[in-house]
């Protein structure tokens, strides 16, 4: 099954799909087979690799070392075309809806496209938008667009409907990794009230009743990162994920 597939089906039953991001920097390889079996085997739905500014990290490496020990599917966020992988089982196609960055908007997808049709992986087109969160992330930064204000749910509104007007399968709201801030739930509520398309939301996630509270608001599928790379929190993620699943609610 297509991985867009499997991600509307566990909507469909779920309520909400809960994704794991993996900054391959962050995460040294022998500890990421553990850490993806134990996600699986505590309710995650997928993984999403790569971050706005990799240093040491691998990709090929981190998605062996997934592999190895899950079946989950890996998907390829990338912050940039040296991130794409013949290994991952999709790539977000994001386009950085909420700048005017003409290359973030569309000139790294034209050199990233033979790639991705080389390697046979499958692109899910994605309105990627930028929202303030309080200080500077790094997403802001490296992508030199400005977010949008917190306050104005319907420039969210409009951008995301633009989306779905151009064809394009998901909607990003993105506070930014470690972000102070989450997406406010006005802000998702408004976009799904004009959107029709699965809303992702992520940065500055860190704990299951603000997750529950973006799915109660509209969100489709929650994207946590930072809060486990501290293997003290591990303990914690069927917690999200149970918050996530709100069909199948449990008490949280
Ligand atoms: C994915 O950037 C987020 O959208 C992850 O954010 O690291 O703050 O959870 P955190």
């Amino acid at each position: 099954m297509k991985t867009y597939n499997y991600l509307q089906d566990i909507i469909a039953k779920k309520g909400a799909a809960y994704l794991i991001l993996i900054d391959p920097d962050k995460l040294s390889t022998d500890k990421i087979s553990k850490f993806a079996k134990h996600c699986e085997d505590s309710g995650v739905d997928g993984f999403l690799i790569g971050g706005s500014l990799l240093l040491n990290g691998n990709i090929d490496e981190t998605i062996d070392s997934i592999k190895s020990s899950c079946s989950i599917p890996v998907i390829i966020f990338p912050g940039g075309v040296d991130q794409i992988s013949s290994k991952a089982d999709a790539l977000l196609y994001i386009s950085l809806i909420s700048g005017r960055n003409a290359d973030q908007l569309i000139g790294k997808h034209v050199i990233a496209a033979p790639l991705i049709k080389k390697y046979g992986i499958e692109p899910i087109s994605t309105g990627y938008l930028l929202i303030e969160s309080g200080k500077t992330t790094t997403a802001e930064y490296i992508s030199n667009s400005k977010p949008i204000p917190r306050n104005k749910p319907e420039i969210a509104a409009s951008t995301a409907l633009a989306a779905e007007y151009m064809g394009m399968k998901l909607i990003y709201l993105e506070a930014g990794s470690g972000a102070d801030l989450p997406v406010p739930n006005e802000m998702i509520k408004m976009v799904s009230q004009y959107c029709s398309l699965p809303i992702v939301v992520g940065g500055g996630i860190r704990d299951p009743k603000t997750a529950f509270e973006k799915v109660r608001s509209g969100a489709k599928v929650i994207v946590t990162g930072n809060f486990f790379e501290n293997e003290s929190n591990w303990g914690k993620i069927e917690e999200f994920a149970d918050a996530v699943h709100i069909n199948e609610l449990k008490e949280i």
